[in-house]
């Protein structure tokens, strides 16, 4: 059976000087590349299967298939052991057709559609899922910008267990473990990645080959996710104020100083920075540290800035909650929220019914109502959503993120996949008059999380985030105030009184 785990394509193009084109592949055939294509876009015919014939050698010593990308005539020249064809090649039918059942066949697919038509002919051995991210090493993409993990997920849908998958554009060292995690779905993941410049250009093959083999088969460090599930809140509260957790904030400028007050009364450090330039010390050097990115007043500024936070918090293996405000009320905010998702892994994604419908769209299984249903929908929106659609859409945005979903209202919904469902009632009505009281949720979860980052020895999402939402609303509940400006201090009171 054919191993995907890490495939490496080639490109002459970018080998370094002090290296040569064959070096380069026998270094990474040496240290653990699983599959080969022979991907050659200027060479002529006879230079091609040159080339192809000294590579196949190399190959075939170490029991490495070579796949010979577009060109038929060449695999067949040198009997590689497979083809590859993009949708501007020859047709995989005709592929087949030429290279007989046994040969190995791929097909690059874009987008679902593709991937679709792949399927329904059922000819082709594996598909290569593209493009992830951006790629200086292939020009004339369908997506340049890439799809994200969403995208192939996309893909993984309409995927059968007949034909295997790997993922391409733009994986590398730092990302590998993040593709392999996020491009799955229950039932379906890729088999492998295939990679080009980040063993093809590195000065090290041999060691750029062993280093991404490693990070391909580790977890990524945000992935060490256990289910204690018995601590009661007293326990939580006292790991929280023992710990006293560090809550990053780069949160939106209504609600800055409520915040940053909610996460002193709990006992916890509040931090808020939009200095992108700190954050590699913070996730690296403070033990008891989480984030919270609230989406609240985005500016294109600020959203390099998220992405730089994203980036650095996954790296580090630093939890984040995720408040995509008011994603359902544009389209601009909701792609605000996609770009954000694409650009990594959150461990709570927190909204309202309204903010997670939205949130909703971005999933790789939605499907959007016809007009008729919309119509319906119409008169239906005017009702409130129903326990049993709230769960449905926050699950399926839970699998699809692989993430904790928090759902505020009257009743919170804390949602854990398939697996865990925590309704926590309480709060007070006056919540809804005073700004900020939604957000400030967001900072609890995110210092009830950072108390357990430390190590990152499995923190249990699920039930540090179930913690965080009863205090929050047990501490609501308590207030007496009757009026909002009086209720607002109430509220801090209590949440101090619940956590000292
Ligand atoms: N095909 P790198 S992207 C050969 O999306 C190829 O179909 C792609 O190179 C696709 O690993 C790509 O250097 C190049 O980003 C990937």
């Amino acid at each position: 059976m054919t191993d995907y785990t890490m495939y490496l394509v080639t490109d002459s193009t970018m080998v370094p000087e002090s290296s040569t084109f064959l070096n380069q592949v026998e270094q990474a055939l040496d240290n653990g590349v699983t599959l080969l294509q022979l991907r050659e876009k200027s060479l002529t015919t006879r230079q091609f299967i040159d080339r192809a014939a000294k590579v196949h050698e190399l190959t075939k010593k170490r029991g490495v298939p070579l796949i010979i990308n577009d060109r038929i005539d060449v695999a067949l020249a040198i009997d590689a052991e497979g083809v590859h064809v993009g949708q501007k090649d020859m047709p995989a039918k005709l592929a087949r057709q030429l290279i007989g059942p046994d040969k190995i066949l791929g097909v690059t697919c874009s987008d679902a559609g593709e991937t679709q038509e792949v399927v329904d002919e059922g000819i082709a051995d594996y598909v290569g899922l593209g493009t992830i991210y951006p790629t200086q090493t292939k020009k004339d993409l369908k997506e340049p910008g890439g799809t994200g993990p969403l995208g192939i997920r996309k893909s993984l849908h309409v995927l059968n267990k007949k034909i295997r998958c790997v993922g391409i554009g733009g994986v590398n060292h730092n990302n590998a473990d993040k593709v392999l995690y996020q491009c799955s779905i229950p039932g379906q993941s890729l088999d492998g990645v295939a990679i080009v410049s980040c063993i093809m250009a590195n000065e090290n093959a041999a060691q750029a080959t062993i280093d991404l083999l490693k990070i391909i088969k580790a977890k990524p460090i945000w992935a060490n996710i256990t289910n204690d599930g018995s601590d009661d809140l007293s326990t939580k509260i006292t790991q929280l104020t023992s710990a006293q957790p560090l809550v990053h904030h780069i949160t939106n400028n209504t609600v800055k100083n409520f915040s940053a007050n909610v996460t002193l009364a709990i006992g916890a450090s509040p931090i808020m920075s939009e200095l992108h330039e700190e954050y590699e010390e913070f996730a690296s050097g403070i033990p008891n540290l989480a984030l919270v990115l609230n989406v609240g007043t985005p500016t294109e500024g600020l959203l390099k800035v998220f992405k730089h936070a994203i980036l650095t918090y996954n790296k580090y293996g630093k939890p984040i909650v995720f408040d995509p405000v008011a994603c359902g009320a544009t389209n601009a905010r909701l792609e605000c929220s996609r770009a954000l998702l694409k650009t990594g892994q959150f461990q709570v994604i927190k909204g309202n019914v309204g903010e997670i419908m939205g949130i909703h769209k971005l999933t790789s299984s939605y499907v959007a109502p016809t007009e008729n249903q919309s119509l319906m929908r119409g008169v239906d929106s005017i009702v409130e959503h129903t326990e049993e659609e709230i769960i449905r859409v926050a699950k399926a945005v839970s699998i699809d993120f692989q993430t904790v979903v928090v759902v505020t209202g009257a009743v919170n919904y804390v949602i854990d996949g398939e697996n865990r469902i925590a309704k926590v009632k309480g709060g007070n009505p006056l919540m809804g008059s005073v700004t900020g009281t939604g957000c400030s949720l967001g900072s609890t979860i995110a210092a009830f999380l950072g108390a357990k980052a430390d190590g990152n020895n499995g923190t249990d999402i699920f039930s540090a985030t179930v913690g965080a939402v009863e205090l929050y609303n047990k501490a609501g509940a308590a207030v007496k105030a009757e009026t909002s400006g009086s209720f607002m201090i109430s509220f801090l009171d209590e949440l101090y009184r619940f956590t000292h």
